[in-house]
């Protein structure tokens, strides 16, 4: 089915995707909904990007417009005042930039009552083990955009290793290039590449936790 929606955030009109996003608002959509649309859109910016019909001045572009929509939905997102006990550690990795999804995904989190520890972008292995050690949070989330990053993830997995937080800490990697085979390559437990299924993990993730402190 066409989405009207994700074709106007895929143009780069303003306008009518902001226009759009309120109706679809006033209509009733999820903000989970309205997110993944756009989304959808900007991975069709990115495939433009890469014929060369945009140019890095649309991509700049496209990140204007998510972070409107992101202005706009935010009010409506439903806010959970307790919290619930799972602390995370969340960054992009080194080399990366990009944050837009990573920033959606915390806003999130933090909206349904977990905690989360926000370490930015171009996060290196060794910062990474350094806010576990620090905060002696249970998940890591590391988002990743350019695929030519993915190798370090794989050295954050190998220092939690060293650093003998393996067993204690759920890695789940997340972004446009993540799949299977970026799971398995990375030695990650989760991967996401779209919102439903990252707040899908974390909760799972938060239901395993309780399920082992009530048998403890
Ligand atoms: C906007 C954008 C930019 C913006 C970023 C702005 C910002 N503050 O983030 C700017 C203009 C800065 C940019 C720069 C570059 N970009 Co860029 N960019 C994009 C674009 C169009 C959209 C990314 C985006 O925000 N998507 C919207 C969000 C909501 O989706 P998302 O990030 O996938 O996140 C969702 C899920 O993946 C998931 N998720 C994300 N993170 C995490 C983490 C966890 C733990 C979990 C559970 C889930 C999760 O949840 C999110 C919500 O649904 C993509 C195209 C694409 N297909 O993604 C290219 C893209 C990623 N960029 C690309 C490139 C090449 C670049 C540049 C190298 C261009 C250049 N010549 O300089 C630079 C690199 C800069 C750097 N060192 O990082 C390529 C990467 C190609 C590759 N395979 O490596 C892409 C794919 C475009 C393309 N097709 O060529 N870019």
């Amino acid at each position: 089915m066409e989405d009207e929606l994700q074709i106007a955030m895929a143009d780069l009109d303003e306008e009518k995707t902001l226009r759009i996003v309120e109706e679809r608002i006033q209509a009733g959509y999820t903000s989970m909904e309205i997110i993944e649309s756009c989304r959808r859109g900007v991975e069709i910016v990115g495939e433009k990007y890469s014929d060369s019909h945009y140019y890095l001045s649309d991509l700049i572009m496209s990140e204007e417009i998510l972070k409107e929509v992101m202005r706009i939905l935010e009010p409506h997102i439903p806010l959970n005042t307790s919290q619930t006990g799972l602390s995370i550690v969340m960054g992009t990795i080194e080399g990366d930039i990009h944050d837009l999804g990573k920033n959606i995904i915390i806003y999130l989190l933090r909206s349904a009552g977990y905690q989360v520890h926000d370490l930015g972008v171009d996060v290196t292995p060794e910062k990474f083990i350094q806010a576990l050690n620090e905060t002696k949070a249970s998940v890591l989330g590391i988002s990743v955009l350019l695929s030519f990053c993915i190798g370090s993830i794989k050295r954050v997995i190998d220092l939690l290793g060293d650093a003998g937080l393996r067993d204690k800490v759920k890695v789940v990697v997340g972004g446009y290039p993540v799949n299977q085979q970026v799971k398995e390559f990375t030695g990650a437990d989760f991967y996401a590449n779209d919102v439903t299924e990252a707040l899908k993990i974390y909760r799972e993730i938060l239901l395993l936790e309780e399920s082992s402190v009530s048998k403890s």
